[in-house]
């Protein structure tokens, strides 16, 4: 008996959405599943690592490693630079990163367009299409289908399939946010929609919800627009605190205290591929594709209060060296933790950017130490934790990483020339930092 034909996957853009995604998807009985990465400088070494069965996040990723290892050894995942593959799939997903302009906070649809482009011209009939990178309300349907029907003179929807299909993986929880969180799938049409619901059955364990693509962009968008509200909230309350001179946390567990209330968690700031520019994908979505003029203030104020931490921060730390009559130029200042997440090697829009730049605006030497990260431009980086606190005015937590939650005051205490600690992400414990010596400052601790 003929064995049945093999569903071809083609994965566009191996990062943290691609990889897992595609990893999953090569583990499923019938699938093959070739990754497609452009061979960068910034990322073409993962081709070669991912072709060895090797997981390229430095970060903790439970079961990722072994997952790409399986699917690698069975000969069901390959990753290549060659789009001609695309020929041969049944199935594209389109995984590439969707930035915003750092200056006028338009989204930069280079890859996005160039990757639909070359999908457009080498795509055959019937191939199912979906973009799972964020994007603008809109996009897909006012940007990328036109470029997918001029290049492959294919109509969407009739000789092909479009949908959108949006991530919420974080990095740390790869695999289990996309297996395990209800996942919502736009159709360019009912089929169109049909079809990528049948894909996301293979691999989804929570409800899968169907709505057309607008629906489905808007409410990517939305969602970390909301995240983003919630944390800038957290934050100027936390300023609030720190003005009564009374700890923001403490405050937090009491309002959680009531079941339905989800006071988020104040920090030195929000970083990271999404929420820092998701907003700016809303906004533009709206302005470029909005029905009448509505400019959503609250959302961007939210943006301005997010991006004002790693500021507060740097005057927190001026603070306390005036209170040690140290001139920040004179300062040493040891920075614990440059990724934007918690036990992650991510330091895509990590808030620690800015609190360099502005702390060595003001003339002070930083050196950072990270256990995960790898390269860090914005200032020194070392993997020798102590070395980056000997002769150091103040230390700044800036990430949750879990080795900060062990250090021992009087090791610090012994290396530091002043013994001052400005914890940007409520790590350490105050009272006894105080008894052992330390100016201790705290976001949202007054
Ligand atoms: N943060 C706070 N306080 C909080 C929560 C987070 O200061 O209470 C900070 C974090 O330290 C970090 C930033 O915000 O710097 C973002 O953290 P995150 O936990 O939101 O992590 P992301 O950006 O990797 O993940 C978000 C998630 N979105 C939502 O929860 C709505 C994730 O589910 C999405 O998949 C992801 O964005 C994405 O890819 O869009």
């Amino acid at each position: 008996m003929a064995k049945p034909a093999l569903t071809r996957i083609g994965v566009i853009g191996m990062g943290y959405v691609g990889i897992p995604v595609a990893a999953l998807l090569a583990d499923q009985k019938g699938v093959d599943v070739t990754g497609v990465q452009r061979l960068s400088q910034r990322s073409g070494w993962k081709i070669d690592a991912l072709n060895a069965g090797k997981c390229p996040f430095e970060g903790d990723e439970p079961g990722l490693e072994a997952l790409i290892s399986r699917v690698v050894q069975k000969g069901r995942f390959r990753v290549t630079d060659d789009f001609s593959v695309i020929q041969d799939m049944d199935i594209v997903l389109i995984d590439v990163q969707t930035p915003t302009d750092g200056a006028d906070h338009k989204p930069r649809y280079l890859s996005l367009k160039e990757v639909s482009r070359q999908v457009g011209t080498t795509m055959k009939r019937s191939t199912l299409v979906v973009i799972e990178s964020t994007v603008a309300p809109g996009t897909t349907q006012h940007v990328v289908q036109p470029i997918l029907e001029r290049k492959s003179g294919l109509k969407a929807g009739r000789d092909f399939h479009l949908a959108y299909s949006y991530e919420r993986v974080m990095p740390g929880r790869l695999l289990d946010y996309i297996v395990n969180l209800p996942r919502i799938v736009g159709g360019v049409n009912k089929r169109s929609c049909d079809r990528a619901v049948r894909l996301y059955k293979r691999i989804v364990k929570a409800p899968i919800l169907s709505t057309d693509i607008l629906t489905a962009e808007t409410s990517k968008t939305i969602e970390n627009a909301y995240r983003d509200v919630n944390i800038a909230f957290a934050n100027e309350m936390a300023m609030v605190c720190e003005s009564l001179g009374i700890d923001a946390y403490e405050v937090r567990e009491l309002i959680n205290s009531r079941a339905e209330r989800h006071m988020h968690v104040p920090g030195i700031g929000v970083g990271g591929h999404c929420l820092p520019k998701d907003t700016w994908l809303l906004n533009y979505g709206v302005h470029k594709y909005g029905r009448f003029p509505i400019n959503p203030g609250f959302v961007q104020l939210a943006r301005k209060i997010n991006d004002f931490m790693p500021i507060h921060a740097t005057e927190m730390v001026k603070h306390a060296l005036a209170a040690k009559k140290i001139a920040i130029r004179e300062a040493k200042i040891a920075l614990l933790g440059v990724a934007y997440l918690e036990d992650s090697d991510d330091v895509r829009n990590t808030p620690t950017y800015d609190l360099v730049r502005e702390l060595e605006a003001d003339g002070a030497e930083v050196v950072a130490h990270d256990p995960y990260v790898k390269t860090f431009p914005e200032a020194e980086l070392t993997k020798d934790l102590y070395g980056a606190v000997t002769g150091a005015d103040c230390i700044v937590i800036a990430t949750r990483h879990r080795p900060y939650f062990k250090l021992s005051f009087k090791k610090l205490k012994s290396l530091m020339r002043t013994p001052i600690i400005v914890d940007g992400r409520n790590v350490l414990d105050r009272v006894k930092a105080e008894k052992a010596g330390f100016l201790y400052k705290g976001i949202g601790k007054g």
